[in-house]
């Protein structure tokens, strides 16, 4: 199986298809993005190919003239890798990989690889190997379509086809195994949670990249993994705090992106349940990111998606660094009323204010006031 060590060095293309449904400056994002992702893994992009179709191609989602164009390039780059924007099905990945004589990998796959170099901790490694068996699963060809059955009728195999099914049985049986493991630390990881219950929680979450654990620290003064890329942090960290004297639990989580793969939003479901189970989320966001509106929709999706809907506050970050500062401000107030702040996480800005409206948003202290920003 491709590795995420597999991508190192590597020659690699882009390609994303514009169906109606997504505008140039929408594919713009996820490009650049996924173009971040694939250089995150050691990947070197040598070219982003973008087509306009009206509707997928079922052999090779973009169309056939593109596919000449690109298999051209592939040869005279070398190219040893073809990263797909749009998740591709079974028979596309076969029908691609042959014509292009590359590996072709898909933005699920490409996320599910960051995520399993990332890991650290053993619970982390169980989730992530669970979701990329799942999605090992989804792209297995399917066998005995309705059109295999009339031509040859019961006993009719393709070639091939009896690796797949124990194939098939394999995963499953791993699947299986996975999720027992999984639920088991689930249930330390619950009486653990019983015993810190009368301790308020705070969870950080946001966009990847956009500087929570880098935040964890400055409020922590912990030592938590930072990095100049997208999903540094794929375990949970759980830190006591004191904030101007009072107690808390803050934990800092992974971050979120455009698309995040549903088997990873199953799989990640008990780390998640850190979020669920705050009193308080503190929503980071890095002001300086041109799509940083959509950004924050795509975590509100999210948290949504998980039955999340907890008392949070907009913390927008990165401000040391940010161009017209206030004509921002003034937007975001319009959008988004009093209830928001901006801060530097690494020049410390404004932690202060920070830390006190923690503080004020304390239920036991205010019992009547869910959350309001001190200015
Ligand atoms: N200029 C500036 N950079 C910051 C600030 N806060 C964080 N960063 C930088 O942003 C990058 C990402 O920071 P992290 O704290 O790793 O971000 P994260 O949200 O935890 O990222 P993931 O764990 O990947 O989701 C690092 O290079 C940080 O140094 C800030 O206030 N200003
Ligand atoms: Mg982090």
């Amino acid at each position: 199986m491709f590795e995420n060590n597999d991508y190192i060095k590597k020659k690699a293309i882009i390609i994303a298809a514009i169906l109606k449904l997504k505008n140039k400056e929408q594919i713009k994002n996820e490009m650049n993005e996924l173009n971040y992702l694939a250089k995150t893994l050691g990947a070197k992009v040598l070219k982003i190919f973008v087509q306009n179709i009206k509707k997928k191609n079922p052999r090779t989602f973009i169309g056939k003239g593109k596919i000449e164009e690109i298999k051209q390039f592939i040869i005279r780059k070398k190219i040893k890798i073809v990263i797909f924007n749009e998740n591709l099905s079974p028979s596309q990945f076969k029908n691609i990989e042959q014509l292009f004589k590359s590996k072709v990998v898909d933005r699920t796959k490409v996320i599910l690889d960051i995520f399993s170099k990332r890991a650290k901790t053993s619970y982390a490694k169980t989730q992530i190997k669970l979701a990329q068996y799942k999605y090992s699963l989804s792209k297995l060809p399917k066998l005995w379509t309705h059109l295999e059955k009339q031509r040859g009728g019961i006993g009719f195999r393709g070639p091939g086809e009896s690796e797949i099914e124990t194939d098939r049985r394999n995963i499953r049986k791993s699947i299986k195994k996975l999720t027992k493991t999984i639920k088991l630390i689930d249930n330390q990881m619950e009486t653990q949670r019983k015993h810190r219950k009368n301790i308020i929680r705070i969870s950080l979450v946001g966009y990847t990249n956009v500087g929570k654990s880098t935040l964890m620290n400055v409020l922590s003064n912990a030592n938590v993994y930072v990095e100049n890329k997208l999903f540094s942090t794929v375990d949970t960290t759980v830190r006591k705090i004191k904030i101007l004297n009072k107690r808390f639990l803050l934990s800092d989580t992974v971050g979120f992106i455009t698309n995040l793969p549903h088997q990873l939003i199953t799989s990640f479901k008990s780390t998640l349940y850190e979020i669920k189970e705050s009193d308080l989320l503190i929503h980071l966001i890095d002001i300086n990111k041109k799509s940083f509106i959509k950004d924050i929709t795509c975590v509100e999706n999210i948290l949504l998606e998980i039955c999340i809907n907890k008392p949070n506050i907009n913390v927008f970050n990165k401000i040391d660094i940010c161009k017209n500062l206030n004509t921002k401000k003034y937007f975001l107030y319009k959008k988004y009323g009093n209830n928001i702040l901006f801060v530097s996480a690494r020049k410390k800005h404004n932690i202060e204010l920070l830390n006190k409206t923690i503080c004020y948003i304390n239920k036991y202290y205010e019992p009547n006031v869910v959350f309001k920003v001190l200015k």
